[in-house]
């Protein structure tokens, strides 16, 4: 499975986990990495000396690249830029914005930048800029999304652009990834399936919610406010959907969500808080290590590819 974005990365797989906020921390990422896909700690939300620590962290676990994934929506995403320099972060991905303005002072750097794109004219911006790559999101995807699916983003991107693009948005098993390389990319990055390994440290319940899941079991909330998120199902989504319809103000909403990843990550509480994840949840149904998930994915990517070959 070696693709012009594996050699880039200098990884075994063009496997990517994404930098999921709150759920990414260094656990995880190491242990993505060292089964030889691209780790990232999700830097989301949280002050830039966190994010130190995690790298610090992750470095003792593995010797091998992995990455930072840093929300552009931050308040702290000046300072979690610099100390991606500082403590020689190999890769950094960015979602929700443009990194258009930390572009330079990485590349000098030598860091590997990899923006998460959800259009063809941000997929351009982020070329032209220098980006090494970017990975292409559909709306399949959970949390924050743009608006194109996966099947019609991804084949627009690799049209657009001549750097490698990473398809993203309902991949979670060897049947999305080969169409995700039928389509013309050259690397997967996933979610939802790393959420309910054994090495995530997110609460059990979530991984439960996920597990249970059924295909129509997400919800878009904020399409009114411009900020669209998918998650599952609950009390939570319920309300904020009705209270949309109304058409509720911005502030009103806001007090519904507010917190209620931390809360459904950490306390559990898969009720009222936002248990963000992709519409491929409902085919997510067996646990297993970062090890075993990746090494599933390779082995059922590799036959599928193969019978293409020997058909033609
Ligand atoms: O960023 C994500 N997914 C996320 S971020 C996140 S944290 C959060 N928590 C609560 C509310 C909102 C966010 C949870 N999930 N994915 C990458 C992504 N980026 N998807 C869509 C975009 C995007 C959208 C618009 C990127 C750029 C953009 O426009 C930028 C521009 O200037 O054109």
């Amino acid at each position: 499975m070696k693709t012009k974005v594996s050699s880039l990365l200098g990884i075994e797989y063009p496997i990517i986990q994404g930098g999921m906020a709150w759920v990414a921390e260094y656990h995880l990422a190491a242990a993505v990495s060292e089964a030889g896909g691209l780790g990232l700690i999700g830097a989301a939300s949280a002050p830039a000396e966190w994010v130190r620590e995690q790298v610090r962290e992750a470095k003792k676990l593995t010797n091998k690249p992995f990455g930072v994934n840093i929300m552009l929506m931050s308040p702290y995403a000046d300072d979690v830029a610099k100390v991606i320099i500082e403590e020689d972060v190999k890769v950094v991905s960015t979602g929700a914005g443009s990194p258009e303005k930390y572009m330079k002072m990485w590349k000098d750097a030598g860091i590997k930048v990899i923006p998460v794109v959800a259009s063809v004219a941000l997929a351009r911006r982020m070329e032209r800029c220098g980006a090494d790559a970017v990975v292409a999101e559909g709306c399949e995807a959970g949390g924050h999304i743009g608006e194109s699916t996966t099947m019609t983003l991804v084949p627009q991107v690799v049209d657009a652009v001549q750097i490698p693009v990473i398809a993203a948005g309902g991949i979670a098993d060897g049947r999305g990834i080969a169409a995700a390389f039928m389509l013309g990319a050259e690397g997967v990055q996933m979610g939802t399936h790393f959420v309910v390994t054994d090495e995530c440290q997110v609460h059990e319940n979530y991984k439960e919610r996920i597990i249970k899941a059924k295909d129509i079991d997400s919800r878009v909330t904020g399409r009114t406010t411009g900020h669209p998120v998918r998650a599952l199902r609950n009390e939570m989504t319920k309300q904020y959907l009705e209270l949309e319809n109304q058409g509720a103000d911005f502030k009103e909403l806001e007090e519904l969500t507010l917190g209620g990843l931390r809360r459904a990550v950490v306390d559990g509480d898969v009720r009222t808080g936002s248990v963000m994840a992709g519409q491929i949840a409902g085919m997510v149904k067996e646990r297993m290590s970062c090890r075993d998930l990746i090494e599933k994915l390779v082995r059922e990517t590799g036959e599928l590819m193969k019978g293409r070959v020997a058909d033609e």
